[in-house]
């Protein structure tokens, strides 16, 4: 499965982000033609929650944990990201591609907020058979703290680092990562501070925003894999490999 791509969509672009549970419908239906019109070759996806799971988070404090007083919040956010999980799926259907959606909650574990363990046999076969899984950030039971709220971002460094991708992407409403005077990093090879990268979480964003995203990738860096992340609009650049002007996070010993 060495040809593999490993996209991330950002819950930016599918949801409108002040709007909670609501989704951006355009922005979705031409994604998932753009990734339907990609040729046959084994493709994975992970989505981020957007509007539809961060404010309800939030207001459960699940990224603390849960435990008898707040343990409603797991189903009731589950819930709001399953929701935009299965407009994701059914837009892919609807535009040709083979997809199914994977829920991270059913079969995963996190301990002190880091996702430990999720079964990626079934996204192999699926993949091979040319079907699309499609997972996505999610609540998931923790050994330390009873839940966690895991981004699609660590579930992005999770696959990364268990499976054999060729290319991981994380499509996103910026160009890149950017400098703090607005310009795109072409290239991150080594540790940078993710605090000093322009463009952190948004008030309602529990995991962190780009701040947390570039600690997930710079953690699958330092395993050798290297990511891209760039802007949503340059997604068929991403899936045809051509320049798509983001930013890419080099492995440690990639030194292409
Ligand atoms: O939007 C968060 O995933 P992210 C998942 O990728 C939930 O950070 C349930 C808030």
């Amino acid at each position: 499965m060495s040809e593999g791509l490993l996209l991330k969509l950002g819950g930016s672009v599918l949801t409108e982000k002040r709007r909670a549970g609501v989704a951006d419908s355009q922005a979705i239906v031409k994604i998932a033609a753009e990734i339907a019109a990609y040729p046959d070759s084994p493709l994975c996806i992970v989505h981020g929650a957007g509007s539809f799971g961060h404010p309800e988070a939030h207001q459960y404090g699940l990224a603390r944990g849960a435990g008898r007083n707040n343990r409603q919040g797991i189903a009731i956010t589950h819930r709001a990201v399953c929701r935009l999980n299965q407009m994701m799926v059914g837009a892919l259907l609807e535009a040709g591609a083979d997809a199914i959606g994977i829920h991270p909650l059913s079969g995963s574990w996190a301990r002190a907020g880091r996702l430990v363990s999720l079964e990626t046999r079934p996204l192999q076969r699926l993949m091979e058979m040319g079907i699309i899984p499609v997972l996505h950030g999610d609540v998931v039971m923790d050994e330390v703290q009873g839940a966690a709220i895991v981004s699609g971002d660590q579930i992005i460094r999770y696959l990364g680092e268990h499976l054999p991708f060729a290319r991981i992407g994380l499509a996103t409403d910026v160009q890149g990562v950017l400098s703090g005077d607005g310009r795109v990093i072409t290239e991150i090879s080594g540790i940078i501070d993710p605090e000093v990268i322009a463009g952190g979480s948004s008030h309602m964003d529990v995991t962190g925003g780009m701040g947390g995203k570039i600690r997930e990738l710079q953690e699958l860096a330092s395993h050798g894999v290297p990511s891209e992340v760039f802007h949503v609009s340059r997604l068929p650049d991403f899936l045809h490999a051509r320049p798509h002007g983001g930013t890419r996070i080099r492995g440690v010993r990639d030194h292409g």
